[in-house]
């Protein structure tokens, strides 16, 4: 069986193949493996067993044209590895009870831990979270959601008293006037989300021209990590001008003395001095913003500091000041990022956390979830520590971990750390379907099934819940994640209850959830077969909640949205005489995260993009010796990584960006830092201080 894909151009709705057409013998109706956009797609499998993907109604990046390749890819895991030797999963399934059972006998139950992802379904994150406080018994759950849109689900927590990265459908944006995209390249990462703004002039914050930027009436261009100062001089000049919307700050918001008097500190040419961003402009955009239906958006850029949530909040509370959110086609939001980012921080993945966005030290959360599971509240575990803390404590604390949805070797925050930690485990564990470099160092590799070969939910960004649906059955020796669990807990004579069935699952996942901030109790499958519902939906004849703020009421104890002062800081790395320029990263259209995926799809190969490179000012690689297409070694205090020059006037002289998808040698979180946000504990991605020189041939 071979994949077949369309046409490599993003957003295209046609699909025309060189082929002749066989007879379609399956179909399905389901989304994109990859992203929170969560594309329509449909895929159909004809009688070669060829399979094909196709837009439903909406758009599609080239990466969802091109999904299907992974499907019969030959790197395809099918037969459970030990060692690397392929084993049958009875051998590997009793391999792995009896590791945990060893563990935990000499190190206790929390030496066992479990690392997630935010491309899980939600049916995995809810049996998850349940199948290691209860199966394993160990309070050790995090996930990769850390270090994507945790730092905005703390703001809008604090600010808003909810999480919901979109607190509108994304169509309403086709209603704004102006949209401002803080730190957010969506037509890379997101291409057919452009189509939303498309009535709006764009304001876009990014130290890179990006081509997220080249549609913009307004490009800001301020030096990473300074978004949050942005943000307040914005308000000093909102304050300054008349912009406020007084009526709406009296009547629905609390806090705003104290912020008036923060923002009053930030004097726009101060400003200027800290972003690099000149006084003409931050009038600009300003005046733009004002008196609009304005809608502002951040993304990663501004979101993956180590003052993260402030910024945001910052962001936030200028939106309040102008009166944005609940207005129509106005307001606050983040771009949430995989596929299941907003889901998969909802039911129990996440170290202080129980499903329906409950919290683990709340009595009675866990006395509503206990009964729910069958279990005395007391045996239930309590908060664990986050994504970064976590692999930190591997090899010390915790002993033995499991990985699913995630690939932290190549992902994390100071990956060559983190690779040496997990190395240092007495047992690692790895479910995935491709041999990712994190599977590639496991003790034990488990082969699951993919997207096309499965039923589930998922959870958009727009918090709307939505069917996946299987195409095809798996190829042979390749479990379900459900499957597993289930497996592991029955070898290990565990409480509660391990379903294999997803729609099962979602049934218990809505009881779980009921009365929870995210209450997911009014959506079945079968109402989910009808249309599509945003969170919450707390019964069955409820329809679901598209706008959360559309009458002003906010989720805080009062009902008002609270206005927090927040102060700049600088990054945790400055740049000096010795790493003289700042590191920025992030991402490109054609390649996927960790690049696990997306770096196997052959179609996906062969462009400039599907190798790593360096981002340059041209002024800055002239004083550094490089040319372009030369091979720069850049270096931190944490590490050095290798890649080709691409010289572009398109960066600030004083930055210089690389994607992460790339591993080894070029992976660009060998020199990223892992310090970490006091709130959300999302690591600084974003901004560390680097050098660099010409690198000699491999
Ligand atoms: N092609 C592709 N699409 C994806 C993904 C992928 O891996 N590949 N991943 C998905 C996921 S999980 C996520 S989280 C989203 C992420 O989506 P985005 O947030 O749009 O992606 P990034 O490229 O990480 O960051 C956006 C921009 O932030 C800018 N930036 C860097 N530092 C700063 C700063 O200090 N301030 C500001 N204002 N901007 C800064 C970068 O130059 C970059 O252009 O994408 C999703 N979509
Ligand atoms: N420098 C830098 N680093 C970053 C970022 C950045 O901007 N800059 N962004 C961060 C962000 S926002 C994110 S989200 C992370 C993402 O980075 P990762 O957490 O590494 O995410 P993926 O590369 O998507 O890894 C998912 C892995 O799980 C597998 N997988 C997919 N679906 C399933 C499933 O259903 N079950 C199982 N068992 N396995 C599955 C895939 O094959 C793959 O190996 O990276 C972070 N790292
Ligand atoms: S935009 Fe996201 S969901 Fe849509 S096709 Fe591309 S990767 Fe898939
Ligand atoms: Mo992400």
């Amino acid at each position: 069986m071979t994949a077949r894909t369309g046409p490599p151009v993003a957003g295209r709705h046609s699909n025309p193949s060189g082929r002749r057409a066989l007879p379609v013998v399956r179909s399905a109706d389901t989304h994109c493996p990859y992203c929170a956009l969560q594309c329509g797609m449909r895929l159909e499998e004809d009688a070669e067993g060829t399979v094909t993907a196709a837009p439903r109604g909406g758009g599609m990046c080239k990466k969802g044209w091109t999904s299907p390749e992974l499907l019969d890819h030959p790197m395809r895991l099918t037969t459970p590895l030990l060692h690397g030797r392929p084993v049958s999963w009875d051998e590997a399934l009793d391999h792995v009870a009896d590791k945990v059972r060893r563990v935990q006998a000499e190190h206790g139950r929390d030496a066992v831990g479990v690392f997630g992802g935010g491309g899980l379904t939600n049916e995995k994150v809810y049996q998850l979270g349940k199948w290691t406080r209860l199966a394993l018994g160990s309070k050790h759950i995090d996930y990769n959601g850390r270090f994507c849109m945790s730092s905005a689900a703390g703001a809008l927590n604090r600010s808003f008293g909810v999480d919901r990265g979109l607190p509108f459908p994304a169509e309403d944006l086709k209603g704004a006037e102006v949209v401002v995209l803080v730190g957010a390249n969506p037509a890379e990462t997101m291409p057919p989300f452009m189509r939303f703004l498309q009535n709006a002039e764009l304001v876009v914050v990014d130290p890179r021209r990006t081509a997220t930027a080249e549609s913009a009436q307004l490009h800001l261009q301020p030096a990473p990590g300074t978004d949050l100062a942005l943000a307040n001089g914005l308000l000093h000049i909102a304050i300054e001008q008349g912009y406020l919307d007084h009526g709406y700050i009296d009547a629905h918001t609390t806090g705003f003395d104290e912020v008036r008097q923060t923002a009053a500190g930030y004097w726009p040419a101060f400003v200027e001095r800290i972003t690099g961003v000149s006084v003409p402009d931050l009038y600009a955009a300003a005046r733009l913003m004002a008196g609009k239906r304005t809608a502002i958006l951040t993304a990663r850029g501004s979101e993956q500091h180590a003052k993260g949530v402030d910024t945001v909040t910052a962001w936030i509370n200028l939106a309040l000041a102008l009166g944005l959110p609940g207005k129509p086609s106005s307001g606050y939001g983040c771009i949430t990022g995989q596929g299941n980012g907003q889901g998969g921080r909802e039911h129990g993945q996440k170290a202080d956390q129980l499903p329906g966005y409950r919290s683990i030290t709340d009595p009675e959360a866990r006395e509503h979830v206990a009964a729910v599971w069958g279990v005395d509240p007391e045996t239930l575990p309590g908060a664990g520590v986050s994504a970064v803390e976590l692999l930190r404590k591997c090899g010390d604390e915790v002993k033995m971990l499991f990985v699913l949805g995630s690939n932290p070797v190549v992902s994390a925050p100071r990956a060559t750390r983190v690779a040496d930690r997990l190395k240092d485990l007495d047992c690692l564990v790895s479910l995935d379907f491709v041999l990712s470099e994190t599977a590639g160092i496991a003790e034990v590799v488990l082969p699951v099934t993919q997207w096309a070969e499965e039923d589930g939910t998922m959870t958009n960004l727009e918090g709307r819940v939505i069917r996946r649906r299987a195409l095809r059955d798996a190829p042979d020796g390749v479990r379900s994640d459900l499957w597993v669990m289930k497996e592991l807990a029955a070898r290990l004579d565990a409480p509660g209850h391990y379903d294999t069935d997803p729609e099962a699952i979602f049934e218990e996942l809505g009881r779980a959830s009921s009365g929870g901030k995210a209450d997911y109790s009014g959506i079945s499958y079968e109402r989910l077969d009808e249309r599509t519902f945003q969170w919450p939906v707390p019964g069955p004849d409820h329809d679901g909640t598209p706008r959360m703020f559309a009458d002003f009421k906010f989720a805080t104890p009062d009902g008002r949205a609270r206005f927090v002062a927040v102060d700049h800081r600088h990054p945790a790395e400055r740049r000096d005489s010795v790493y003289p320029l700042y590191l920025t990263t992030g991402r490109v259209l054609t390649q996927y995260q960790s690049g696990a995926q997306t770096r196997l799809i052959p179609s996906l190969g062969g462009t400039p993009d599907s190798e790593q490179f360096l981002q340059i000012h041209p002024d800055t690689a002239v004083r550094h010796g490089i040319g372009d297409g030369d091979r720069v070694r850049v270096t931190s205090r944490r590490g050095s990584y290798t890649a080709p020059a691409r010289l572009t006037a398109d960066i600030r002289p004083d930055t210089v960006f690389s994607p992460f998808h790339f591993p080894g040698a070029a992976n660009v979180n060998a020199a990223v830092s892992d310090v970490l946000d006091p709130i959300s504990r999302m690591p600084e991605f974003k901004v560390c201080a680097v050098k660099i020189a010409p690198a000699a041939r491999p």
